[in-house]
């Protein structure tokens, strides 16, 4: 029998029992901290010299040279040639929507003119150099690159770094396939806080970019945190989490098999169902008792539910969209009849899957929108990975004579408030 904790919106001490199942902390603690600000610092020392010898230490390499660590783009072209087909034309299917998609987050320039001549307007302008971390081992995933690189070149980053622990020299074919087909333009086959910190500060090797996208470990996390300022980076992301919002007339095998599908990535996922019908709640629950056996993934998935998961008995649909606003979670389903009429009342959700038939799994790998969410609630105030994250903006200024005269009255005054006064004879200079 699988273990999940069943709750009642109604149970006196709900909101406090929900609070404690979604409580999370990254863990940071200090000995790792120190550990990645010796990495940091001995990079920044070192360069090359200190990267080969962290990468031949944690990754068991015998690399005599810092340019061994560079896979070339042949080797991506070969690993594209040598996956099965049916690899290719799924990779080659999900990354044509997922570009057909992001196309349309790209934003763009805007200017307008006053009457007097002068330009106000915004000057969108893609990042140059972005370095992509991807995660070796078992969370290495292909459909990742693509949601990290295809927003990426959508924005005209001009050039994207990839970044691969590969213990042992093994390289992964489908990641490497797929940083082919997102145009990827260079490839090292480091990882850890180290790749994190020649990414940031550059060494002979590795060019310096001006962003660090993709997940990572908690080395790889901290070492994010630790050199923003010196670049961006994108989100810390916490695990997986999903939150199936039912009106109970959704096969509960269907809905048993989404929640599994976020609770196989870790023990740490978080999966929970919330539904006004008590009877479908109970039958969801027996589909987990007898699907979970035939898990590939079952101890993950078990402990996943075990720990953090929750079956929830609401009083009804506008409660349940009050409960997931409230959680905010990174994937929700509206597993109900109406889901555009639902879909209403929520607010924060990093995703929505709306309907029956929108899994979350299509989300994942090939309905388009980027799969990279906010985690651990912070879709109150976050949004996915899109092609923004790779764009900037800078404002536009063109003051015509007559408008250096009227904006210049009003400088003036403002800078000798502030006392600033060379502020003030620079626009007064510029007076009729
Ligand atoms: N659901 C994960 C992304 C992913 N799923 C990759 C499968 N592969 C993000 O929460
Ligand atoms: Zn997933």
């Amino acid at each position: 029998m699988s273990e999940i904790r069943q709750l009642a919106t109604s149970d006196s001490d709900f909101q406090q029992q929900l609070d404690q199942l979604l409580a999370w902390e990254s863990v940071s603690d200090d000995a790792v901290n120190t550990t990645v600000n010796d990495i940091i610092a001995n990079i920044r020392q070192r360069g090359d010299a200190a990267l080969l010898e962290y990468t031949n230490r944690f990754d068991g390499w015998n690399a005599k040279s810092a340019a061994d660590l560079e896979v070339p783009l042949a080797r991506l072209e070969q690993a594209w040639n040598t996956i099965p087909v049916a690899q290719q034309e799924a990779l080659n299917h999900a990354a044509e929507r997922v570009r057909v998609y992001h196309e349309r987050q790209k934003g763009e320039s805007w200017s307008y003119r006053e009457e007097d001549g002068t330009l106000l307007g915004q000057k969108v302008t893609p990042l140059e150099r972005v370095g992509l971390y991807v995660p070796g081992g078992k969370a290495a995933y292909p459909s990742s690159v693509l949601m990290n690189a295809l927003p990426a070149k959508v924005a005209g980053v001009s050039e994207l770094i990839m970044v691969v622990p590969t213990p042992g020299g093994e390289l992964n074919e489908l990641v490497l396939a797929a940083a082919h087909i997102c145009g990827v333009d260079r490839v090292f086959a480091v990882g850890g806080a180290q790749a994190v910190a020649a990414l940031a500060y550059g060494t002979e090797l590795i060019p310096p970019v001006d962003k660090v996208v993709g997940p990572g470990n908690i080395y790889v996390a901290t070492a994010k945190r630790a050199v923003f300022g010196q670049v961006g980076i994108d989100m810390v992301a916490g695990p997986s989490e999903i939150l199936v919002v039912c009106d109970g007339q959704t096969d509960p095998d269907w809905v048993a098999m989404d929640l599994f599908s976020q609770a196989e990535h870790d023990e740490d996922a978080q999966s929970i169902l919330i539904s006004p019908d008590a009877d479908f709640v109970a039958r969801v629950k027996q589909s987990i008792d007898r699907l979970l056996p035939t898990m590939e993934r079952e101890p993950i998935i078990a402990t996943a539910l075990k720990e953090r998961g929750a079956l929830i008995v609401c009083q009804d649909m506008d409660e349940a969209c009050r409960v997931a606003n409230y959680i905010a979670p990174e994937h929700l389903e509206l597993s109900v009849a109406d889901p555009l009429v639902v879909v209403e009342q929520i607010q924060h959700a990093g995703a929505i899957f709306m309907g029956r038939y929108s899994s979350e799994p299509l989300g994942d790998y090939c309905a388009g929108p980027n799969h990279v969410l906010p985690t651990s609630r912070t879709a109150r105030f976050s949004s996915p990975l899109g092609v923004y994250d790779f764009q900037k903006r800078s404002s536009l200024i063109m003051v015509s004579e007559a408008g250096a005269d009227q904006l210049g009255r009003t400088a003036s005054v403002l800078a000798r408030g502030e006392g600033l006064t060379a502020h003030a004879r620079s626009a007064e200079y510029r007076l009729k």
